[in-house]
């Protein structure tokens, strides 16, 4: 083994940049032309300016969107980035933040209000033909609102008429399994905590969260390979390392911070493998998103990174493939393999040897789309490697063999010995900033017995142990009429979620939904017969109640909890917290309820003391969450205690899956453009991509559009087919030849989401199969 870590060429595998030849074709969204622009040129420093002034000059914020970015992601007394969940810089930068941090922090702080004034003046018909965008431009929502049949508006209603609302739809259902309770991934460990206690204490597990969407495949898989739902790294370990692998993340646009972690890792000399289908931004260039306050600084470089370009969902095939060539390897050299960690601390080694040598690498190549030698480029590089990390977000997940996908991920760096130690380990990217915690915290739909037995017995309730349902269930249920009150902290469900059409008429067949929202979205307009909008505080915002001021606290990717403070006013009186409201409608559907719900909206200090008792690892809660920087979670995987059924890491045996599309078909990959937030979208540029003015398109490789007879930017009309028989279509869309693989397209979510068919979910983890759907593309006729 090299001690010396050595650098990859940058013209090993990478194809050259992505160009996008846009001509005007048709007027998008915003009624202005699709274009090419140059913004992909490096000097995109001034791209990002660009595009944050813009958000804050709309957001009427020039003046305090700057001081609020001086607050973020500080270690004392400042609040936490409410975009992605990495880490925060632990040497305590001045200004740990970036432009999508930006972006997302003063979407949230915008003056402008949506009140009843606003909801007196247009029905719920009208807004439904409103876009996206214009709906969450209408800016913060300001005060509770009820829909009124009679008038198709949303009417103001009083806090606790609102509360008794909901309390007495959920004591009216036959069984508590008749609501459900979904969350996204914003909501604090405190609310949290009391949302899943409340939804307990009523009688059910049906929880469904974002969670169901995004990572849901890395934690079975953790769990049942290493007995953690976690990834086992620290942001330490990011700066160790000596080789790191990047698979299925636009680190550039939804982990900014990470190209911090990635520039500092360049100049150290650390290899760096992108496998994407597309050769995204953060593989070509570097720019430091802490340095936005000297934006003319932003330093493009050539990162010299090893791009490997695999196909949609051929990603186990390729690390299968590198798992055969260490093997071969080992024959001559066996020392190439830890056999100390796998004789020690694995099980079920043998096995997978034989598995991997019984694969041919003639179907590795083509299940991967990489050739033989690239694979054996990536597996000497990682033979190279001491320390190796390999980092993973949706492009891995949202697959039918996900789970399997992030099992070959731990099989593969178990080989070498790369977990439990120093600079080494899986490392998901997970996706909104709490996701983590709201796990943590008790969101889930299949709790464990362990933790029923300690809630209980702390909060003397009497938790359900059947499983719930998760997000695709839940919408099967309130289509067939089974769960008929739907309450979301949060997110927009409405969209998120795949088949929009099958969502809409589910929401709609419900007797009731609550939104607990900051900004006006679809999901209050695809409503139950009965809706309620209650209005919340931002993460940004004071949050003052018996006791005084609190603060909230949230885990980011990498298990590290601290507490979060607001900075400004409210927006509107009319606010409450998320605690405060979740607890109001606990008490109402919970009237002799013995928890203490109302001392506990006075002060979040008993809450977390609750947690303590109950949370394992949140000892000390109050004290620790306090410190600079907060604490860490412990992670026995960390230390090689492996809490699986054998008390060792497992390998694990999965097929090869079947991922090259049938003649005639392409693989469609759905993601998010550079200014968006999930569902909501800022603008309709993607700079990185190159693309201006222009959401509803497909990328294509050129030799698939000359397949088709199809030139650059033409309509066409795309078809998915799902495993049921069913299709659905979307109409007029543009194609822009892109340098990715043969076979395989990718277009926007959430627009694309309606090609998704609701039963294209994952065996292996429920997920929906966003990454993974089979279409056929013609010419719009
Ligand atoms: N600015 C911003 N930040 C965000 C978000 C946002 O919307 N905007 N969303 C947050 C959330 S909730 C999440 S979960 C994360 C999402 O972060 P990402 O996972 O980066 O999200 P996507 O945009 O879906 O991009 C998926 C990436 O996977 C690649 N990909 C697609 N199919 C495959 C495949 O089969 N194999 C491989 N190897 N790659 C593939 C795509 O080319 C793309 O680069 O970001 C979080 N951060
Ligand atoms: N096709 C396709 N679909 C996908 C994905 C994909 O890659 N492809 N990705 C999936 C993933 S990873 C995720 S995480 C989901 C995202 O699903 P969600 O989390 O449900 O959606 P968001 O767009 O993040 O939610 C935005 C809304 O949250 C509300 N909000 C914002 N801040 C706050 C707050 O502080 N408190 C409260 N209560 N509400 C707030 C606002 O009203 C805003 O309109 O989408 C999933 N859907
Ligand atoms: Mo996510």
């Amino acid at each position: 083994m090299s001690n010396t870590p050595r650098r990859i060429p940058g013209d090993d595998l990478g194809r050259g940049a992505p160009g996008v030849a846009a001509r005007g074709r048709g007027p998008n969204r915003q009624g202005e032309e699709p274009s090419q622009h140059d913004d992909t040129a490096p000097s995109a420093g001034w791209g990002a300016a660009r595009s944050v002034l813009k958000v804050l000059a709309r957001t009427r914020e020039p003046a305090n969107g700057p001081k609020a970015v001086m607050k973020m992601n500080h270690e004392n007394g400042g609040f936490d980035c409410p975009g992605c969940a990495w880490p925060d810089d632990i040497k305590g930068l001045h200004l740990d933040v970036c432009e999508n941090g930006i972006k997302h922090v003063t979407w949230e702080m915008t003056h402008k209000k949506a009140g009843r004034e606003f909801f007196a003046a247009h029905t719920v018909t009208e807004l439904s033909g409103w876009s996206d965008f214009a709906l969450e431009d209408q800016g913060r929502l300001a005060e509770p609102m009820v829909y009124d049949p009679a008038t198709d508006k949303y009417v103001p209603i009083g806090w606790q008429d609102a509360f008794d609302l909901v309390g007495t739809a959920l004591r009216g259902l036959a069984s508590p399994d008749e609501a459900a309770f979904y969350t996204s991934g914003r909501l604090s460990n405190e609310a949290t905590f009391l949302y899943q206690l409340w939804a307990r204490e009523f009688g059910t597990n049906n929880l469904p969260d974002c969670s169901n969407m995004c990572h849901e495949a890395s934690g079975r898989a953790l769990q049942a390979s290493l007995g953690t739902g976690k990834g086992t790294c620290d942001i330490k370990d990011w700066e160790e390392a000596d080789l790191l692998i990047v698979m299925g993340v636009n680190a550039a646009t939804n982990a900014p911070r990470m190209l911090t972690a990635l520039a500092e890792a360049y100049r150290r000399g650390v290899q760096i493998v992108h496998v994407n289908p597309l050769v995204e931004a953060a593989s070509r260039r570097t720019i430091v998103p802490h340095e936005f306050g000297a934006m003319a600084a932003f330093r493009p470089t050539d990162t010299g990174t090893m791009d490997v370009q695999v196909r949609i969902g051929g990603d186990l095939a390729l690390l299968r493939g590198v798992a055969k060539a260490v093997l071969e390897a080992a024959e001559d050299d066996p020392s190439v393999l830890d056999r100390e960690f796998i004789d020690v601390h694995s099980a079920g080694f043998d096995a997978y040897r034989e598995l991997v040598r019984r694969t041919e690498w003639a179907d590795l190549v083509r299940q991967s789309a990489i050739d033989e030698e690239q694979i054996r480029k990536l597996a000497r590089a990682y033979l190279r490697s001491d320390r190796t990390i390999i980092s993973w977000c949706l492009g891995l997940t949202q697959q039918d063999h996900g789970v399997d996908t992030v099992r070959e991920i731990v099989n593969l760096l178990m080989l070498r010995g790369n977990i439990g130690r120093e600079g080494a380990g899986p490392s998901p990217v997970r996706g909104h900033s709490n996701v983590q915690g709201n796990r943590t915290c008790g969101i889930d739909h299949r709790p464990t017995p362990q933790f029923l037995d300690v809630l209980d017995e702390v909060c003397q309730i009497d938790a359900p142990r059947a499983h719930g349902l998760d997000t695709v269930h839940t919408i099967k249920a309130m289509g067939e009429g089974k769960v008929k009150v739907f309450v979301a902290l949060g997110g927009n469900f409405a969209l998120a979620t795949p088949d929009t059409d099958a969502t809409d008429a589910g929401l709609r067949n419900t007797e009731l939904t609550v939104q607990v929202s900051t900004k006006l979205n679809r999901s209050h307009l695809a409503h139950g017969r009965r809706a309620l909008i209650l209005p919340c505080l931002g993460r940004t915002e004071h949050d003052m109640q018996a006791s005084g001021e609190q603060g909230v606290s949230v885990e980011d990717g990498m298990s590290m909890v601290h507490i979060s403070y607001g900075m400004r006013h409210p927006v509107s009186p009319d606010l409450k917290s998320e605690c405060a409201i979740l607890a109001g409608m606990a008490r109402a559907t919970l009237p002799a309820s013995h928890t203490p719900w109302e001392s506990y909206t006075a002060d979040y200090d008993r809450i977390r003391d609750t947690m303590a008792r109950v949370l394992p690892g949140f000892e000390d809660f109050n004290r620790r969450v306090r410190e600079p920087l907060g604490f860490r979670i412990a992670q026995p995987a960390r230390d090689r205690v492996f809490l699986t059924a054998s008390g060792r890491a497992e390998f694990h045996e999965s097929p090869l899956p079947d991922v090259v599309p049938p003649e005639g078909r392409l693989v469609l990959s759905t993601m998010r453009s550079h200014d968006q937030f999930n569902t909501t979208i800022y603008s309709d540029n993607d700079r990185y991509r190159g693309v201006k003015n222009l959401r509803t398109l497909l990328f294509m490789n050129r030799e698939d559009m000359a397949a088709r007879g199809l030139g650059e930017l033409d309509l066409i009309d795309i078809t998915s087919h799902a495993r049921d028989g069913s299709t659905r279509s979307v109409y007029g869309y543009h194609v822009v030849a892109y340098d990715i693989p043969r076979g395989s397209v990718a277009g926007y979510m959430p627009e694309l989401n309606i090609l998704c068919g609701l039963g294209d979910y994952s065996a292996q983890s429920d997920q929906p199969l966003t990454k993974h759907q089979l279409v056929s593309v013609t010419a719009s006729g």
